[in-house]
């Protein structure tokens, strides 16, 4: 499990050209490279590479097409030094991505969309993003019913924790994702925002991905209830990365890397000066 000594900071590199926050971007493979270095040199810790746009109502990427986007940028990503994340819900790309140069697996499906991921994880023994998630993109908006959506989330956490378990992955591996914006409103989102040691209870680190999602869009629309836009969410999203950093989190995922990592060292510093301030009494 890579230890930053703080909260990790993953940029996000859509090799997509549907993604809803930067959709087409960096779907030409020089394009995704130069923004991950970019990204790198900003202050991610972590690169990560995904193929498959995720938005609601976003249909399937066949494998191959999948693989096309994002191993040629993985490997040049990991020829020049880069520690990466793959994007995936398919063993088959994770298998070819960690062949060819990354270092963890990032399954927005916990386990759910493969049946094989589980196995691939445990035999490549490479930390493992398990996020909460309902069922794919074309119809997750149809699976938005909680009794309780904190304990409905870490109920079926702790379920998926229990398959993936089973199949031979260390637990050592495992970092969970609630899935902000997955088979979940923006009322949900807050609920997970606010009870991040709920999540912490499960004994596993955290990883906290708001980037620009539409529940941002939402909480800054304007007098006329019109949503904030994509490209004008990433103060907000800072401000998340700032308050997760704070919490204790592993890492937080941003489109933005330069103001989540300052935020980031923000978060360092208070968490340290309490440390030096409750050593010494009187201070
Ligand atoms: N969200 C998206 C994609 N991948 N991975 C994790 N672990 N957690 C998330 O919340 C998540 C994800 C949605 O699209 P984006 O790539 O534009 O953020």
């Amino acid at each position: 499990m890579p230890d930053f000594g703080r909260c990790a900071v993953l940029g996000i590199l859509n090799v997509t050209p549907d993604s809803f926050s930067d959709g087409g971007a960096f779907v030409n493979p020089e394009a995704a490279v130069a923004h991950g270095l970019a990204m790198l040199a900003d202050g991610a810790d972590i690169v990560d590479v995904g193929g498959e746009s995720t938005r609601p109502g976003a249909a399937r990427v066949p494998a191959d097409e999948e693989l096309r986007r994002v191993i040629p940028v993985v490997r040049e990503l990991a020829a020049a030094g880069a520690l990466l994340s793959i994007d995936t819900m398919r063993a088959e790309v994770a298998q070819a991505a960690l062949d060819s140069g990354a270092a963890l697996v990032n399954d927005v499906s916990g386990g759910l969309a493969d049946a094989a991921m589980a196995g691939l994880v445990a035999h490549a023994g490479a930390p493992y993003v398990l996020m909460h998630w309902r069922g794919h993109s074309d119809s997750m908006q149809q699976r938005v019913q909680y009794h309780d959506v904190m304990a409905d989330v870490v109920a079926e956490l702790r379920s998926r924790l229990d398959t993936v378990l089973a199949c031979g992955v260390d637990p050592e591996q495992i970092i969970l994702d609630p899935g902000l914006g997955f088979a979940k409103t923006a009322a949900h989102n807050w609920t997970l925002l606010a009870h991040l040691d709920a999540l912490a209870t499960l004994g596993h680190p955290l990883l906290i991905s708001a980037s620009r999602k539409s529940f941002l869009g939402t909480l800054l629309a304007g007098p006329d209830g019109e949503q904030r836009t994509v490209d004008q969410r990433d103060d907000a999203t800072t401000a998340i990365s700032a308050l997760a950093a704070m919490a204790g989190v592993w890492g937080i995922r941003v489109h933005q890397v330069r103001p989540a990592a300052d935020a980031v060292r923000v978060a360092t510093a208070i968490t340290a000066a309490r440390v030096i301030t409750s050593q010494t009494p009187g201070q």
